[in-house]
């Protein structure tokens, strides 16, 4: 069975670093039917995939459209597994604005940490990319949430985070509510530099902290 499960996984992640857009459902599939959890499939298959897309990348040996394609490769994989993720019909922990800051158009950890927290019965509002201060804001104040979930990856869109949180302050939004950053250049340091709550070094760690605050 164990050597089942880590066959699974590793056919998942080569799949994704091939960009197998075709054959990574059917893989997601039988990684379900072997009784792998949904939460295992996501980490320790595609997004290990994604990783090494991420170095290829880095390296010289993938380009732009492998990065694209590498993304839908991952839509389509989650798209299966999303059903086995929600945990039924238990009421809603809480609920949750999420975005990707102005600027940044990289969404596919985001979207990975918006999976786990609709897993965990979140509500979760889901702002999408290239979020301005504005629309951060302006959810905040409609929506009224436990929690305000950012998402960075580059060095350059990553000060959008703090440019938010100074603005929820000046606007008296800050009080009762939680933020949470997170995307590979957030670090401990600046999470407290910018006055956010937490930051996690992935999505599961991130949806870890929350579920720890709900229950506070
Ligand atoms: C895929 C990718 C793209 C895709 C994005 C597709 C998409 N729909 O997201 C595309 C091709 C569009 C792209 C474009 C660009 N990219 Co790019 N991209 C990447 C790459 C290879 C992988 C990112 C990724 O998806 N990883 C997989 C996911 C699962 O991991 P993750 O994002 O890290 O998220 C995890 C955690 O960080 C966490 N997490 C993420 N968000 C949040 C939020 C919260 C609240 C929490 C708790 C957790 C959390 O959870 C996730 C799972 O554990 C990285 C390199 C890398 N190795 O990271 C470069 C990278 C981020 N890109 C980079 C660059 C430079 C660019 C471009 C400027 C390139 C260009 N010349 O045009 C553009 C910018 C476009 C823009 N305005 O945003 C640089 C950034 C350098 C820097 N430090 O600023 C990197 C690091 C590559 C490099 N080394 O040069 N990119």
């Amino acid at each position: 069975m164990m050597s089942d499960r880590k066959a699974i996984l590793t056919r998942l992640r080569d799949a994704l670093v091939e960009l197998d857009i075709d054959a990574i459902p059917g893989v997601c599939e039988e990684a379900m039917e072997a009784g792998i959890s949904a939460y295992d499939t996501v980490i320790e298959g595609m997004a290990k995939g994604m990783e090494i897309v991420g170095e290829k990348y880095e390296e010289g040996e993938y380009y732009l459209a492998e990065l694209v394609m590498a993304g839908e490769t991952m839509k389509e994989g989650m798209a299966v597994l999303e059903p086995h993720l929600k945990a039924g019909d238990v009421k809603a922990a809480g609920k949750c604005v999420i975005g990707t800051v102005k600027g940044d158009l990289h969404d596919i950890g985001k979207n990975v940490f918006v999976t786990l927290l609709k897993a965990q019965n979140f509500d979760v509002i889901d702002l999408g990319v290239d979020v301005s201060p504005r629309q951060f804001i302006e959810a905040v104040r409609e929506q009224r949430p436990d929690v305000l979930a950012m998402s960075a990856l580059l060095t350059t869109t990553m000060t959008e985070m703090g440019a938010v949180i100074a603005e929820l302050e000046k606007q008296g939004l800050r009080d009762g509510l939680k933020v949470i950053i997170g995307g590979a250049p957030s670090t401990e340091e600046y999470a407290r530099e910018i006055g956010a709550d937490a930051t996690a070094k992935d999505a599961v760690e991130g949806a870890r902290i929350i579920a720890r605050w709900s229950r506070e």
